[in-house]
C-alpha cells in the first residue's frame, strides 16, 4: 500500500479526548504519515469544563505554511476538524490550494455543532465562513444539525428519509460533493451514516448507545479519513469508522466519571484488525 502523507488542522484540547489528540493517533494507526498544524491550545474542550484557557495560533498558520512550501512539502489529503475563527477557515483554504499534491483531497469535518445547537464561541458568521470552506472540499462530514446549518434547512428531532434525501440535495446544489452524513437514525435504538457520493446513496446502520457523546464525531471522522486514505471505498471506511467508534463508546459506557469523552485509545488494536493491517 502506498505510503500517503495527510495534514489534519485542529486545535489541541490538552484534556478532553477530541481534536488533534484523538486524530493523531487514530490516523498514526491507519499506517498513514500524520503531519499536524494546531490551530489552537486549549486546556480542555469547550463542551462541559468552566474556565478553560485558549491560546489562539492563527497568527503562526502562515510562517508554518511558508516554512513547508519553500521545503516543498506537500500532502496527499489536507482533512480539518475544529476551527475557531473565520480567518483560520481561510487559512485552512489556502493551505489546501497551495499544499495538496496533484489529485490530493480535501476532506473537511464542519465541527461546529450538535443536537440543534451551535458549540460554544460560534456565531452565524462562522457558520457562513465555514460554507466557503465545505463548498470547496471534495468530502465532508457534518452531521445533521452542521447540515441543516450549512444549508439554512430546519433542525427536526424526528424525520424521515425524505428529509434526509432533502438535506443532502441542498448540500449538493450548494456545492458539496461527497458527503458522510452522521448521526442519521431511522429507528429508535439505532443510527447510521449515510454516504452520498455525487448522488449515490448508501446506509449503514449501527447500534446507538448514547445520545451527545464528547468526541465521538472526532473519532468517527479520524478513523474514515484513515480508512480511507488507504484505498478502501467510501462506504467500507464508514463502517469500520462507525464499528470502531461504537465500540470505543461501549468501552466508556459505565464510568459516569468519564462524562468528557471517549475511551478510544483501547480500542485501536480492534481498528488496526477491521483495517486489516
Ligand atoms: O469535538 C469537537 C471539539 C473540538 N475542539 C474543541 C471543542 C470541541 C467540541 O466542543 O470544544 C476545543
Amino acid at each position: 500500500m502506498a505510503y500517503k502523507r495527510i495534514l489534519t488542522i485542529q486545535d489541541i484540547s490538552c484534556v478532553g479526548q477530541c481534536s488533534l489528540t484523538v486524530a493523531l493517533p487514530i490516523l498514526s494507526a491507519s499506517g498513514l504519515e500524520t503531519c499536524i498544524l494546531p490551530s489552537a491550545v486549549l486546556s480542555t474542550h469547550t463542551g462541559g469544563f468552566k474556565g478553560y484557557t485558549f491560546r489562539d495560533l492563527t497568527d503562526d498558520i502562515p510562517g508554518i505554511a511558508d516554512h513547508w512550501e519553500s521545503e516543498g512539502i506537500k500532502f496527499d489529503a489536507v482533512y480539518s476538524g475544529y476551527l475557531g475563527s473565520a480567518r483560520q477557515i481561510a487559512y485552512v483554504k489556502d493551505i489546501t490550494k497551495r499544499l495538496a499534491s496533484e489529485g490530493g483531497l480535501s476532506i473537511v469535518d464542519p465541527a461546529m455543532a450538535d443536537n440543534g445547537r451551535l458549540y460554544v464561541g460560534f456565531d452565524q458568521d462562522f457558520v457562513e465562513a465555514m460554507k466557503s470552506l465545505v463548498f470547496s472540499a471534495d468530502i465532508i462530514l457534518p452531521n445533521i444539525t452542521e447540515a441543516c446549518m450549512l444549508t439554512g434547512t430546519e433542525y427536526r428531532e424526528s424525520y424521515d428519509r425524505a428529509y434526509i434525501d432533502g438535506l443532502l440535495e441542498s448540500l449538493e446544489s450548494a456545492g458539496a460533493s461527497t458527503v458522510i452524513l452522521t448521526g442519521v437514525s431511522f429507528a429508535p435504538g439505532s443510527t447510521g451514516v449515510l454516504v452520498d457520493e455525487k448522488g449515490v446513496r448508501s446506509y449503514y446502520e449501527h447500534r446507538k448507545i448514547a445520545k451527545g457523546c464528547h468526541g465521538t464525531g472526532d473519532i468517527f471522522a479520524s478513523a474514515f479519513v484513515g480508512a480511507m486514505m488507504g484505498g478502501r471505498p467510501l462506504i467500507d471506511s464508514a463502517k469500520i469508522a462507525a464499528d470502531y467508534t461504537v465500540l470505543c463508546i461501549e468501552g466508556t459506557q459505565g464510568d459516569p466519571g468519564h462524562w468528557y469523552g471517549v475511551k478510544f485509545e483501547q480500542g485501536l488494536p480492534d481498528y488496526i484488525r477491521m483495517l486489516g493491517l
